[in-house]
Order: structure tokens, then C-alpha cells, then sequence
């Protein structure tokens, strides 16, 4: 069977890797629909070399339609995701618009693709920082197990979509300019103020909750352990997480302090379990510098890691480094992954009972 394919946000910074991602993809394209707002209809892209004209993303344009790969904005999501799925298309989702509803798999494959049989038509991508640390721990959860993770990020501008980043580009040639730079932006267009990102830093990624954490933040913590401990048997693990924006364009970094349940891992042991899981990649040796850096990282669908090193005054607990390209691993390849395991597994339909 071929499939009929549509990237909902396809002119997006995350869009225009998901097509990409698909040329390159296990998966047998018939056709490929662009789709984006009014503004962009008309527009020409390419999809294997062939000239596609983007379309205005409607109800009906997934008519016809058998897999949906969408980056458009949660309230996009939450609006023509459900009229997608009606018309039978099964839809990968990279927004957090229903990641955390109960009949909706939360999907890193390697991690736990098996969620994906009990899919109602659409599967949730993981936020781009949730899945690298995920898929960084995961062999270390499954090896000796976690009690605690404390994580800090270091977020690239691209993750806050290609407005922001285009923002974060003029401000920095301001300042070299001598000249102040604006900000209309950043750190969130969803909230009232607005900082300048070249040569700074903001601890601010998404609004607010109430509880003093960002949505970012928030998402960290409860997409991990819906990742992690989606059953009544697993063991709860305790995360928090610090999320900052950091002049960078591509690749988020993160310092991740982890527990470990089984207090007899050894550095040497969690190196050896990261060096042989495959989509990650070892960087770790401290006397030749070698770590892993976004600059490296960008363009890449691995996950780096290393600075792997005990915390000398807390037995089973360990620090480490990671980085991956956010648009990539944490954006499209994962989108794109979890659709080649949707049709290996021959789960691109809708079930009849649920549509
Ligand atoms: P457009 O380019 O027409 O605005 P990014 O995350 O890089 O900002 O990209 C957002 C993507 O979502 C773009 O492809 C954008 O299309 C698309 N998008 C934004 N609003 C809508 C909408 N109302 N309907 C469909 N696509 C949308
Ligand atoms: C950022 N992590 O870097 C965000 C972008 O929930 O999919 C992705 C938001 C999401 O700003």
C-alpha cells in the first residue's frame, strides 16, 4: 500500500523538515498534501523533487487523506486534527494540543512505540525536550531504574518557531550595529512582555502556571512520567525542571541530574549502556574536550551525551550532558519515526468504534 500524506504547517521551521524527513522515511508515498494558513496558499515547495503547491489547511483537505504529520500550533491542532481523523486519517502530532489525554500514545519510538496499537487516530509527539532526555535516561531507567530527575535546560530560539528565531537574528545584528534592539516576541507571543534574546538569556519558556513553573517546564515534568510511568506498576519517579532560552539557533542542551534506584551503576557502566543504544551517541572524554555542543549536534536525528560523572556526595546519583537538534530528534524525525512504526506495524487506520 502507498499512502496519501499531509504536513499540516509545511512552511513552518519544523514543517519544512517533516518534508524532509518523509523523502527520506521507510514510507511509501502516493502523494504528499502541503498544507498551511491562507497566507501561504499558493506558495511552491518540493517533495522528492516534484513542485507541490501549498494548500489553506480546511476540514476538507483530509478528505482522501491517510496520515497526518502536523506542526501548525496547538490551536490548529485542536481544531482540524479531530475533522481529519473523522475523515478516517490518522494524525502524528508535534503540538501539545492532546498529549495528555488519557486515549492519546505519547510516542518516542525505542522508548515505548508499543502505546501505539491502542492510538484513537491521533499520537502525541513529545515536547522537543522531553524526548531528548527521555531518550537519553531510557537505558539507564531500564538498566538500574530512576527515582529523581533534576534537568536545566538550554533551549534554542528555533523551538519557539522561525518568527522568533528570525526576531532573535535582527536583535543580534542591533546590537553588533550598535543600535537597541526590539522585541515583539520573545519570550512568548503569548505573554505581555517582551525581552531581547541576543546576548542574553530567558528563564522563560511558555507562560507561567500558577505554580510558579513555565508550561515548559510543566511539560517536562508530567510528559516524562507519562512517558515513563504510563502504568500502575511502574515505580513514580520525581522530575523538576529549570527550562531556559539561550542565544542558540539550533540544538537544546540539557544538564541532567538523575537518581538511580539500583545504587550499584558505575560511570563506565552508564557509558557503555548510552554508547549501544541506537539514536544516541557518545561524547564523552573529558581530556581530549570532547562533549556534545549544538553547533555539532544541528542537522543531526541523533541524541549526544556525555560529562557523565557521580555526584561525589550522593551516592546512585549522576550528572550528565545532552544535545539534540530540536527540530529534528525533537521535532520531525521522532514525528516521522513514529508514522514508520504506524505503518510497519499496519496501524494507519482509525478504529471503527472510536472515529
Ligand atoms: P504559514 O507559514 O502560512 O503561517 P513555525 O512554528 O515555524 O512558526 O510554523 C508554523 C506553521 O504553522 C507554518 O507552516 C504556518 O503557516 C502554520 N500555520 C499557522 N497558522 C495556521 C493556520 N491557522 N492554519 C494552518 N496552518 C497554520
Ligand atoms: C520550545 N520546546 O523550545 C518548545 C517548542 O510543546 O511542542 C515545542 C513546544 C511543544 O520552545
Amino acid at each position: 500500500k502507498k499512502y496519501v500524506v499531509a504536513i499540516l504547517g509545511a512552511t513552518g521551521a519544523v514543517g519544512q523538515r517533516l518534508i524532509s524527513e518523509l523523502e527520506h522515511s521507510q514510507i511509501p508515498v502516493a502523494k504528499v498534501k502541503l498544507l498551511a494558513s491562507k497566507r501561504s496558499a499558493g506558495k511552491k515547495l518540493t517533495f522528492n523533487n516534484q513542485e507541490v503547491t501549498v494548500e489553506e489547511a480546511q476540514p476538507d483537505s483530509f478528505t482522501g487523506v491517510d496520515l497526518v504529520l502536523s506542526s501548525a500550533g496547538g490551536s490548529v491542532s485542536k481544531k482540524l486534527l479531530p475533522e481529519a481523523v473523522k475523515r478516517g486519517a490518522v494524525c502524528v502530532d508535534n503540538t501539545s494540543a492532546f498529549r495528555m489525554e488519557e486515549d492519546v500514545p505519547l510516542v518516542i519510538p525505542g522508548v515505548n512505540e508499543q502505546q501505539l496499537q491502542y492510538h484513537h487516530g491521533i499520537i502525541a509527539n513529545p515536547n522537543c525536550s522531553t524526548i531528548q532526555m527521555v531518550a537519553a535516561l531510557y537505558p539507564v531507567y531500564q538498566r538500574w531504574g530512576i527515582e529523581q530527575i533534576i534537568v536545566s535546560t538550554y533551549q534554542a530560539v528555533s523551538g519557539a518557531g522561525q518568527s522568533a528565531w528570525n526576531e532573535m537574528l535582527q536583535q543580534a545584528q542591533a546590537i553588533l550595529n550598535k543600535q537597541k534592539p526590539t522585541a515583539n516576541i520573545l519570550p512568548t507571543a503569548a505573554d505581555v512582555k517582551h525581552y531581547p534574546l541576543a546576548f542574553n538569556l530567558l528563564p522563560q519558556i511558555d507562560v507561567f502556571e500558577d505554580d510558579g513553573y513555565t508550561h515548559e517546564e510543566w511539560k517536562m515534568i508530567h510528559e516524562t512520567k507519562k512517558i515513563l510511568c504510563n502504568d500502575q506498576d511502574s515505580p513514580k519517579i520525581k522530575v523538576t525542571a529549570t527550562c531556559v532560552r539561550v542565544p542558540v539557533e539550533i540544538g537544546h542542551g540539557e544538564s541532567v541530574y538523575f537518581v538511580v534506584e539500583d545504587k550499584g551503576a558505575s560511570v563506565p557502566e552508564i557509558q557503555a549502556e548510552i554508547a549501544k543504544t541506537s539514536g544516541l551517541i557518545l561524547q564523552d572524554n573529558p581530556q581530549q574536550q570532547l562533549y556534545p555542543q549544538p553547533l555539532t549536534a544541528a542537522g543531526k536525528r541523533e541524541t549526544f551525551v556525555g560529562r557523565i560523572r557521580p555526584d561525589q556526595e550522593n551516592n546512585g546519583a549522576f550528572q550528565m550532558w545532552v544535545v539534540a537538534d530540536n527540530l529534528l530528534k525533537g521535532a520531525a524525525s521522532n514525528t516521522v519515526a513514529i508514522a514508520e512504526c504506524l505503518v510497519r506495524d499496519h496501524l494507519v487506520q482509525v478504529p471503527n468504534n472510536k472515529a
